[in-house]
């Protein structure tokens, strides 16, 4: 039995931090008073988490790109920017998450854990925050920090909301062909499906949610007749189980057909018997009345304890948009009882310094990483003491110390993103 996967790609960008602002306070009787700039805000995170109301991830396959906003830049009188929203992308419950490299970055299964998956930028400081005692009027401020920006590759193993079970050719594959994009083969002989099909049936109003179309069942099917219990496993994970049945046939023989069905389905799994089932009469359009039609879904469901019934023709669609609405109403209903509500928690990936040394040459290397970019951006590191800032930060963050391990002597070039600085031993 094959698998069914569904797989999307998801492109995500953390806001980036709003710049810190270059600014004097001024006062009535004072030329040019103290640095008075405010620090830009941060950019918003990135989470993913799961979701029960989601079922599949076309919806990403049509919006792939999501970004989480922008920090505000910071402004004089010491106002600080404003910190970005973070976004938080909601998945189906089960998609694993991958790097495009194929790493493993987090399956999503409970609602109540949320996984950072990109950074937002840190807001850049004000030049308020670089006054010291050596430095009265610090004339540059620190840019924002660029967000993080990924790719992963999402796959979902789709598991069913709604399984149609039914004996064989009572247009089950008919029912799905109308409600979703999927095609089966149709045909009036038995055992035409062979394997499940899924469908996404989209329901704006309720979410979208997935129908497994399964092989045709017969009596002794829990026993390995026709097509065997191997497709059975589709049916045990679905939520909600609608069962088929050819509503034109007299009442005996649909309430013959359903109670077929169920002691099969109970046989192979006693749970089952217990799974909210709704009831779908077909070929309503071969039927010389359709409210008698009615009644007998109607008396039939009642006697097989199902929640609901509906009629339809697959020929002329009519009643499908009611089962339909039937199914998403027992789907939501299924999903609610069973989202866990616990205590939040959220993954981040530990935090460590991202500063990498590269040899370009014999007296040249290169510093790159986060955190070595931002390490240089000032808004101007023109100013001697812009320069001691960055020295500072170099070397709290180790790039010194990896610089020197690497071989770099006296008057060896360093570049870190545009500027080029020349390495000095203390
Ligand atoms: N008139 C009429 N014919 C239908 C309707 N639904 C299905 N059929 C026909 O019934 C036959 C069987 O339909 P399928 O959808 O292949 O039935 P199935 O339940 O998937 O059958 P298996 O895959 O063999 O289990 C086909 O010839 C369909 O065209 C309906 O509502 N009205
Ligand atoms: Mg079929």
């Amino acid at each position: 039995v094959a698998d069914f996967v569904d797989t999307a790609q998801l492109h995500v960008r953390a806001g980036r931090g709003g710049a810190g602002a270059v600014s004097f306070r001024r006062e009535a009787h004072v030329a040019k008073g103290g640095p008075d700039g405010g620090d830009g805000g941060s950019g918003g995170s990135v989470f993913l988490k799961a979701s029960s109301a989601q079922s599949s991830l076309i919806g990403l396959r049509d919006h792939p790109f999501r970004a989480a906003q922008d920090g505000g830049h910071g402004r004089g009188k010491n106002r600080h920017g404003a910190a970005g929203d973070d976004l938080v992308v909601e998945l189906p419950v089960g998609t694993v998450v991958k790097t495009l490299e194929g790493d493993f970055v987090a399956e999503v299964l409970d609602p109540a854990v949320v996984y950072e998956i990109a950074r937002g930028g840190r807001g850049g400081a004000g030049n308020a925050r670089f006054l010291s005692n050596r430095r009265r009027a610090p004339a540059f401020g620190e840019q924002g920090e660029l967000g993080e920006e990924k790719w992963f590759n999402l796959e979902l193993k789709l598991m069913a909301d709604v399984a149609l079970v039914g004996e064989p050719n009572v247009g089950k594959s008919s029912l799905i062909s109308v409600m979703s994009r999927a095609r089966p083969k149709i045909a009036d002989y038995p055992f035409t499906t062979l394997i499940p099909h899924l469908g996404v049936v989209v329901s704006p109003e309720r979410g979208n949610f997935v129908v497994a179309d399964v092989p045709g069942l017969i009596e002794g099917a829990a026993d390995g007749r026709g097509l065997g219990h191997e497709f059975l496993r589709h049916i045990e994970r679905a939520r909600v189980l609608a069962l088929v049945c050819d509503i034109s046939q007299g009442e005996r023989e649909c309430l013959a057909s359903v109670l077929t069905l169920l002691g099969e389905l109970v046989r192979y799994r006693s749970e089952l018997g217990e799974r909210p089932r709704l009831l779908v009469g077909t070929k309503l359009d071969l039927c010389q009345d359709t409210s008698e039609a009615s009644e007998r879904a109607r008396s039939v469901a009642a006697a097989t304890e199902c929640a609901r019934y509906v009629v339809v023709s697959n020929a002329t669609h009519e009643g499908v948009r009611e089962c339909m609405g039937a199914f998403s109403e027992y789907v939501s209903r299924a999903r609610e009882s069973s989202s866990v509500v616990s205590a939040e928690v959220v993954h981040r990936p530990a935090p460590r310094f991202e500063v990498e040394v590269k040899r370009i040459s014999e007296d040249r290397f290169e510093l790159s990483g986060r955190d070595a970019l931002r390490a240089v951006s000032l808004s101007d590191i023109t100013t001697q003491d812009a320069l001691s800032v960055v020295h500072g930060r170099l070397t709290r963050i180790g790039a010194i110390r990896a610089l020197r391990r690497a071989g770099a002597i006296q008057g060896d070039e360093v570049m870190i993103g545009d500027y080029v600085f020349v390495y000095e031993d203390d």
